[in-house]
């Protein structure tokens, strides 16, 4: 079976485990170079048919915002939905600003809380996708629908998916994602007679008649295998930004260039890593903090702070870091976010979001080993003054203002010239609207950087594979089966045995739990540490799991305990 690009090892990337912050940095920049120069014969950003299909889905949005029922929808699971979120609140700004009436909803597997915490079992759920969607447009006669599922696989998005094509005469349908429709997922969903693949098949029959699109350009393998947050997620950011601000355009009467929209992104993508260096420098200081058994703080103001958010909510299901590690915090909390559940912060201390609850929460127990980065809005921000008695690790990053911060309180300044960026006029009345969207952009691939480069130093990754990853959902169930199946040369059921004799710590499976459904796999293995290692290294030795455990034990960080145990296995 061939591997859907998403799921796909980057070769770009496969000694990044071992290389410096500055190299880190570099080969995350040629990556991300990919998104734009496109990978392999693969139909990419610039490609006619896509550039075509993004001009269709804006034509059909703006029909939508002249229709007084009409309505936006954005849907995904965990960063698909997050970014679903961002851009559905910053394009209801857009048109509150100018005195229309907002019409972007969003929807996520997992609801709200999921905008901060990982909540991967939902994202199984077709069923619970349906009523959502349903919740979301009653009354509604026309509405946009666009799933986003980076993989062609999310099963949440399938049933919404399935949900319109029924309903057609009220629902356009728009599939986004970064596989070719032939590598959407063909395993079975739970509780669903079909598979993704079937329901992209679907799809096209409706694409074939104008009612319904599918925009998947290939943007090429992650950094980090499977991690769609980094390249998938920028993909998405930038092609619904494109969409949505040709969409705007077009109601005002305001010609666009969807190309040159999209060749911004590109030089902007140039410009920013323009600062390796100091990017470099950052991942360093993140590394050695994490090292340090310490944590890293995001304080953003605007946007930027949800960019912030966005990113460290991602790192316990890449990572496995601990909720502590890594935490954002945004400039007046929830009144902000502006999220359709409102404040969460009554659902306990990771839900505290705001710089007052950093003030009061975080910053009395800050140490040395600890690091804040502040996302800066304008040199006027002045949190160097709350941090300035702690003696923890500062840092921040900028856009246009260097000479204006005062660099002696700080350990790290990152600093962006988006003068630089020569972009399609945009001189109307969102000016900073679309000003914004660079910034946020900007202080995603900064950010991706710092958490997947820091992760790297503390030894989280082994080649350019996150090998520890949490089991909480079908598609990671399956991403370690790979994985064991990657090292071990092994045939994919018998890797497939040897995780589930980690998930039951036992030797043995009997019949019973053989015969179980992947779902109840995932019940018993979310809550358990380092169940991907042990069965690989069970699976390379060909030893008892309790073994494997044991040696796995003996080694603090993953990266050298995988390499110690494959280059000393008997041949
Ligand atoms: C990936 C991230 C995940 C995915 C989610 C949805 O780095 O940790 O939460 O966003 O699994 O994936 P997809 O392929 O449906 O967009």
């Amino acid at each position: 079976m061939d591997i859907p690009i998403t799921e796909a090892r980057n070769p770009i990337t496969t000694t990044i485990d071992v290389a410096s912050p500055d190299d880190i940095v570099k080969k995350l920049h040629e990556c991300d170079r990919e998104i734009f120069n496109g990978w392999n014969q693969y139909k990419g950003l610039f490609h006619p048919e896509t550039i075509s299909t993004i001009r269709q889905i804006s034509v059909v949005a703006v029909d939508i915002l002249k229709k007084p029922d009409g309505v936006i929808v954005l849907s995904g699971c965990g960063t698909s939905g997050r970014i679903a979120f961002l851009i559905a609140r910053n394009f209801n700004e857009v048109l509150r600003n100018s005195g229309r009436e907002e019409c972007f909803r969003y929807l996520i597997a997992g609801r709200d809380k999921a905008l901060f915490t990982s909540q991967e079992a939902p994202e199984d759920d077709p069923q619970c996708g349906i009523e959502m969607l349903k919740e979301a447009t009653t009354g509604r006669n026309r509405v946009l629908f666009i799933g986003i599922t980076c993989g062609l696989s999310a099963p949440f998005v399938a049933g919404q998916l399935c949900h319109c094509m029924e309903n057609i005469n009220i629902y356009t349908p728009v599939l986004l994602g970064f596989n070719p429709c032939n590598l959407a997922r063909n395993i079975k969903i739970e509780k669903w007679d079909k598979t993704f693949l079937q329901v992209v098949r679907l799809l096209e029959n409706e694409v074939a008649e104008n009612k319904a699109y599918i925009l998947n350009p290939v943007v090429g393998p992650e950094q980090i295998t499977g991690s769609s947050r980094m390249k998938s997620g920028t993909a998405t950011k930038i092609l619904l930004e494109t969409i949505f601000v040709s969409c705007i355009k077009a109601t005002e009467n305001i010609p666009s260039n969807i190309e040159a929209h999209l060749k911004s992104y590109q030089d902007l993508c140039e410009v920013v890593y323009k600062e390796t260096s100091s990017i470099s420098k950052l991942v360093q200081l993140a590394g050695d903090s994490l090292k340090a058994g310490g944590s890293i703080s995001y304080i953003g103001w605007d946007s930027l702070g949800v960019m912030g958010m966005i990113d460290a909510s991602e790192c316990p299901p890449t990572y496995g870091a601990s909720l502590s590690d890594i935490r954002g915090f945004v400039d007046s909390g929830y009144k902000l976010l502006n999220n359709q559940e409102g404040d969460l912060s009554p659902m306990g201390k990771y839900y505290r979001i705001s710089i007052e609850e950093f003030q009061s929460d975080v910053l009395p127990s800050l140490k040395e080993s600890d690091l804040v980065i502040l996302l800066m809005k304008d040199e006027s921000c002045a949190v160097a003054d709350i941090l300035s008695n702690s003696t923890c690790k500062k840092a921040c990053i900028c856009f246009n203002s260097e000479e204006k911060i005062q660099q002696d309180r700080l350990d790290c300044i990152v600093s962006v010239d988006l003068y630089s960026l020569t972009t399609e006029p945009l001189g109307d009345q969102h000016y900073k609207s679309w000003a914004q969207l660079y910034k946020e952009l900007s202080t995603k691939w900064i950010l991706n950087a710092v958490t997947t480069g820091a992760h790297i130093l503390k030894g989280k990754v082994y080649q350019n594979i996150m090998v520890d990853l949490k089991v909480s959902n079908n598609k990671l169930f399956f991403r370690a089966v790979g994985i064991i199946q990657n090292f071990s040369n092994l045939s994919k059921d018998v890797c497939q045995e040897y995780l589930l004799k980690s998930i039951y710590m036992t030797d043995d499976l009997s019949e019973d739990l053989k015969s179980l459904q992947v779902k109840d796999y995932i019940v018993k293995a979310t809550s358990m540490e380092k169940v991907v290692p042990t069965a690989l290294v069970a699976a390379i030795l060909k030893c008892k799991i309790d073994d494997a455990r044991k040696l796995l034990s003996q080694h603090h960080v993953i990266r050298t305990a995988i390499s110690d145990i494959l280059n000393n296995r008997p041949m």
